[in-house]
């Protein structure tokens, strides 16, 4: 870094404290994270945590952020403007001192209440000392003060009145420098307006403008209800139960609490926690303190109602949390934080004030809507239900494994391989008793298994779960299987590594295959990963002429075999189904190792497929289709 020019304000402390600016440019890491794109909006974050900070401190009710064409960030306020004093200490103004001394944040807030605050607790002043230039501008006691900072926060002039104004707040605005962020200097618009539109949700009635300035895109943020629309906000794609959000906020010795839940349809528990704005995905104290209150108040509330008897066994932590969405953000002014990645809370006298504070909330929503409440409860009972069923359903599969040969173990419907060696066996599902029974036929006995599937099976996105698990097509792909189900599956125990689905090449046929990857994908997912999930293809046409016989598995296919065929006379079959085909022919076209085609099916990437399974399973039948077609990866595999 260049030298300063002394200045009348300036003495030598001025000069220490730039000194510690050039260990920021020299270890930017250590103070940001990164240097690549997540570094880079780390900037962004710090500045902005000041101006929520005066909100928190209630002097400020609108933040705008905009991204320049020039790929700079501006952060305005209206709130009381940064002191522009001569601080005592320093002997340079508050602001400059605020941009020019490291961690000086709390130092200079005057004892305010200051909750908010970056990963790595650092602030303006790290933001200056790898910026290429960066401005800031206070409206405060009826003057426009200014002051410009360049290269890594060398102070052009000292802090100077440029105007008069009647209103209050700050602006800072910033250039990253592209010495420092060598990967990039390009604002994402997504990562800052779904992060500011966090902050929006997770401070009530604040405003919190984005714009981009680049593509001229804005979008304003206000939630009167923060984090209970929040909570409105995720759930909408997981089919809410119809009970009012449960919402209270609470403050016990400085630390506020605030909450807000609702059940959905789903069996996933997603518990979303925030410390001081920062999201703890690791949970922590704030965490168990809302659990515990949430197992202990619907206990006592079914208990008390009698919807619990005396000698059934008390809901579990996870049946209370199976279907819930829910947010827990609290304030805290000395946070600490553990775990692998610091974002788990650690203070221990967090756990008695939140489970205080959401055993509150909880009770009083319980006993003022009577109707609600048991609407909450039938969906615990559920869960409970489904986890008994589960039980029973493990046990079954282990009293069949115990008897491997005692074949009345295993479904009736279900014709078993000789070879008990899971590397080199198959079980082929299939579509219809006859087809079935054609099947068992064509077989290869020794390493080919069929079972065969009842036309539909329950569609396991919508039914309830205790439905799921009492059903028979699926009680016997369990027992089949061998491998367990859900929390309670094991892979190892795999009595087929091929799992093949063969299913008509018809409307329902694909509707029944859905049908089948949802449920793989819901409750044995481990089988998709390890790929042993297939699908088989049978051949559309058949295409003869005396002994020339040649089956065609597409409309191309049989197009090409048309063009190649000399003769005149030929016949042309189409299959509509399975069925059509005797053993022998489903045999060699479908089923024989040697020249059968299968698909292997497989999921790109986890987390956006489960969301969009959520969403389209639960609904009509077209888009599923069209999921599946497009989005499961099916792998040709040449197994011969
Ligand atoms: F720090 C900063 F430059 F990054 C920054 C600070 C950037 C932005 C966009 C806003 C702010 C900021 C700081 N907004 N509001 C404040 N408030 C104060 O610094 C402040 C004002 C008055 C008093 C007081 O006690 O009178 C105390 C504080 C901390």
């Amino acid at each position: 870094m260049s030298t300063i020019t002394p200045l009348n304000a300036y003495n030598a402390s001025s000069i220490q404290v730039l000194e510690g600016l050039e260990a920021v440019r020299k270890r930017p890491g250590m103070y940001i994270g990164s240097t690549a794109e997540r570094g880079l909006h780390h900037l962004v974050w710090e500045i902005v945590d000041n101006s929520i900070d005066e909100a928190l401190a209630g002097f400020c009710t609108k933040i705008i952020v905009i991204i320049t064409k020039n790929n700079e960030i501006i952060v305005k306020d209206n709130g009381r403007g940064i002191p522009t004093d001569i601080h005592p200490k320093t002997n340079i103004s508050t602001v400059e001192t605020v941009f020019t001394t490291l961690h000086a944040g709390g130092k200079f807030d005057n004892g305010s209440y200051k909750v908010s605050g970056g990963l790595h607790g650092v602030g303006a002043s790290v933001v200056n000392a790898l910026s290429k230039y960066l401005e800031v501008t206070i409206y405060r006691d009826g003057n426009v003060h200014f002051q410009r900072y360049v290269d890594g926060g060398n102070s052009e002039l000292p802090l100077a009145i440029i105007g008069k104004s009647d209103k209050t707040g700050t602006s800072v605005l910033f250039k990253p420098d592209e010495t420092i962020f060598t990967e990039t200097i390009t604002f994402s618009f997504i990562i800052i307006k779904t992060r500011l539109r966090q902050l929006a949700f997770l401070n009530k009635g604040l405003t919190i403008q984005v714009i981009d300035e680049r593509e001229n895109k804005e979008e304003t943020f206000y939630y009167e209800g923060g984090i209970k629309e929040y909570v409105s906000y995720l759930n909408e794609k997981f089919e809410p139960l119809k009970h009012e959000i449960i919402y209270g906020e609470l403050e016990i010795s400085n630390i506020n609490t605030e909450i807000a839940f609702q059940y959905n349809e789903s069996e996933e528990a997603q518990l979303f926690s925030f410390c001081n704005n920062i999201n703890t995905p690791e949970g922590g104290t704030h965490e168990d303190g809302f659990r515990l209150a949430l197992a202990r108040e619907l206990n006592a509330y079914a208990r008390k109602n009698n919807l619990l008897k005396s000698n059934e066994e008390a809901f579990t932590g996870d049946d209370v949390k199976e279907g819930i969405l829910a947010i827990i953000s609290i304030k805290h002014p000395n946070p600490q934080y553990e775990g692998q990645t610091k974002t788990k809370l650690g203070n221990s006298e967090v756990r008695k004030i939140v489970s205080g504070a959401a055993g509150k909330f909880i009770n009083k929503f319980l006993l003022e809507n009577p109707s609600e409440a048991k609407i909450i409860i039938n969906k615990v009972i559920l869960s409970v239900s489904a986890r008994l069923a589960s039980k029973k359903a493990r046990e079954n599969v282990m009293t069949a494994r115990k008897n491997p040969l005692q074949f009345s173990n295993l479904p009736g419907k279900l014709a078993d391989c000789s070879s008990k060696d899971p590397t080199k066996t198959e079980v082929f599902l299939v579509e219809g008793e006859s087809a079935g029974g054609t099947a068992k036929l064509g077989r290869s006995r020794e390493i080919q298994a069929i079972l065969p599937l009842r036309g539909k099976i329950i569609n396991v996105e919508k039914a309830r779960l205790l439905k799921v698990f009492a059903d028979e097509e699926i009680n016997n792909l369990i027992i089949s299987f061998g491998c367990g189900v859900g929390k309670e599956f094991n892979i190892a125990k795999t009595r087929y590594h091929k799992i093949v689905i063969m299913t008509d090449a018809d409307v329902d046929g694909s509707h029944i295959r859905t049908l089948l990857l949802t449920f793989f994908y819901r409750y044995m997912r481990p089988l998709i990963d390890a790929g042993y999930i297939y699908i088989a293809q049978p051949p559309l046409y058949k295409f003869y002429s005396g002994k020339f016989v040649k089956y065609a598995y597409s409309d191309q296919e049989l197009q090409d075999v048309k063009n190649n065929f000399t003769g005149t006379n030929y016949n042309i079959q189409r299959y509509k189904g399975l069925g059509e085909m005797n053993a022998t022919q489903l045999w060699e076209t479908t089923m024989n190792p040697e020249n059968r085609i299968l698909w292997k099916v497989s999921i790109d990437d986890a987390s956006e497929a489960d969301e969009t399974f959520s969403i389209l399973m639960g609904k009509d039948v077209f888009p599923r289709k069209e999921f599946i077609q497009e989005n499961a990866k099916y792998v040709k595999n040449i197994d011969a």
